[in-house]
């Protein structure tokens, strides 16, 4: 079997304790790690001015990562992966900030990882990059002779064509991605956008990211016997829960989440005393200062909404931007009458999966999902609102609070066979054989 080789801006820790098992990428790859030698190569996420690998290995997997220096680290990743690409590709043109100097430093960086990882291949490696700090690294590898298949996959959305322009020397990014044998991104709508952009359909598929969803219902009936859930449903004294997880970011939509909450206390009366809103969003890229931004704001409208609507024996939103371990938060999904995700944009958003798995088939919960999440696309039993708007989304939740159990568990169930039908191993598997099949038909 060939050797995948998997490089990716942050590489999971080769032994996660049980606070770092925080999903995403580490976990979705689990299964197409296992049983099959691989190779894990990327950013280290320390910074020093040492130019050697990290080399771990852990059975069949082999660990490599490079230290950035400082000055790396921030053109490459603060400056244009996190300031230029992330709000570029959420359509937020109006918080991007271009610097050339990040421009060549992004390019720099994804040149010195082609340079550590070419000496480590081997002719047979199937490679598999992943997100938006890597997009040139294929075309680097090329550049120094790499024949492998190598494969792509934007875990983020792909705007219209138009915005994307807006990018200068875009067009050199667009050209890179034309290295890869593959182009996978997360929607049909992406995976449009994308060949509109680029000229080009032949390499693009969308691959929407699974999950492994009977894992993540067997951990949350676990969790919602431990203690932290327990404390958290005595402390409800029987209000609904109200859920959004999230990490601290300007596309999740938070402001207009909390806003859209208070306009259904305002609106809907009947439910204020009888809800709690818990939001969990660990703050995220904290030394970007739209991110601290955000967290002022927000912390003024949680104060504001329970200092309007409150009452002597209740706080209407609880907010915590500490991190809450995984296993915990999946039976406080298991808890929730609600699950609120909302972004603004998001390649998939695995937090409205994760929802569904931990439910309660016999009496499940209610998702309230944004029209523009990646996941709504799959999700069809979920209650659809368009994130900008805090009256919808007031509405949204008034539906998703007076929902019959006859409705919600037949609403649920087409979207829990929806993520059952699509696990994270189906999703690495599907990229994978697509990938070999591409190299193949350019061969042939
Ligand atoms: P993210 O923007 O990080 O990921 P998301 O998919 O919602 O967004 O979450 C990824 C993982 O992080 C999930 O397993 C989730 O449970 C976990 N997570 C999120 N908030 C958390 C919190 N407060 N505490 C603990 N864990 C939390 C990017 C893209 C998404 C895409 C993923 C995967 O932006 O659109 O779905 O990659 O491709």
């Amino acid at each position: 079997m060939a050797r995948l080789v998997i490089v990716s801006n942050r590489v999971p820790a080769p032994r996660p304790n049980k606070e770092e098992k925080a999903g995403g990428l580490a976990v979705a790859l689990k299964d197409a790690l296992t049983g099959r030698p691989a190779l894990w190569f990327g950013w280290s996420g320390h910074i020093s001015a040492s130019t050697e690998p990290n080399v771990h290995v852990v059975g069949d997997t082999t660990f490599c990562t490079l230290d950035l220096t400082e000055r790396e680290h921030r053109l490459y990743y603060a400056g244009f992966s996190n300031g230029m690409l992330w709000p570029l590709l959420h359509y937020r043109v109006g918080l991007t900030e271009f610097r050339r100097e990040e421009l060549e430093g992004y390019r720099a960086v994804n040149e010195k990882f082609a340079n550590s990882l070419m000496p480590l291949l081997r002719p047979d490696d199937m490679i598999w990059v992943h997100d938006f700090h890597l997009i040139p690294l294929g075309a680097a590898l090329r550049a120094l002779g790499a024949k492998q298949r190598v494969g792509f996959f934007l875990h983020v959305p792909f705007p219209p064509a138009a915005l994307f322009d807006a990018l200068p020397q875009g067009q050199g990014l667009l050209a890179d991605l034309k290295a890869y044998d593959l182009v996978g991104v997360q929607t049909e709508s992406d995976a449009e956008n994308l060949r509109n952009a680029m000229h080009d359909g032949a390499h693009v598929g969308a691959f929407p990211i699974g999950m492994d969803a009977a894992g993540f219902a067997a951990d949350a009936v676990k969790s919602v016997r431990r203690k932290e859930a327990l404390r958290l449903s005595a402390s409800l004294s029987g209000r609904a829960l109200i859920l959004g997880v999230d990490r601290l970011d300007y596309s999740k939509g938070l402001p207009e989440r909390f806003k859209g909450y208070a306009a259904l206390l305002k609106r809907f009366p009947e439910h204020r005393n009888k809800v709690t809103f818990l939001q969990v969003a660990p703050i995220s890229r904290g030394d970007v200062a739209q991110y601290r931004a955000l967290k002022r704001e927000l912390d003024e409208l949680a104060g504001r909404i329970n200092g309007e609507h409150g009452d002597i024996d209740w706080n209407p939103i609880r907010w915590i931007t500490r991190g809450v371990p995984r296993a915990q938060l999946a039976g406080f999904h298991r808890l929730a009458r609600v699950g609120l995700v909302t972004p603004l944009r998001d390649g998939m958003n695995l937090v409205a999966k994760e929802f569904i798995a931990a439910q309660n088939p016999h009496d499940p919960g209610v998702l309230v999902l944004s029209r523009f999440a990646g996941a709504a696309a799959e999700l069809k039993g979920a209650i659809l609102v368009n994130p900008h708007d805090p009256e919808e989304i007031a509405e949204g939740l008034h539906a998703a609070l007076t929902m019959d159990t006859a409705e919600a568990k037949s609403r649920w169930a087409v979207d829990m066979e929806t993520i059952l039908a699509n696990s994270a191993a189906h999703w690495s598997q599907r990229f994978i054989d697509a990938l070999q099949a591409s190299q193949a038909a350019l061969v042939n």
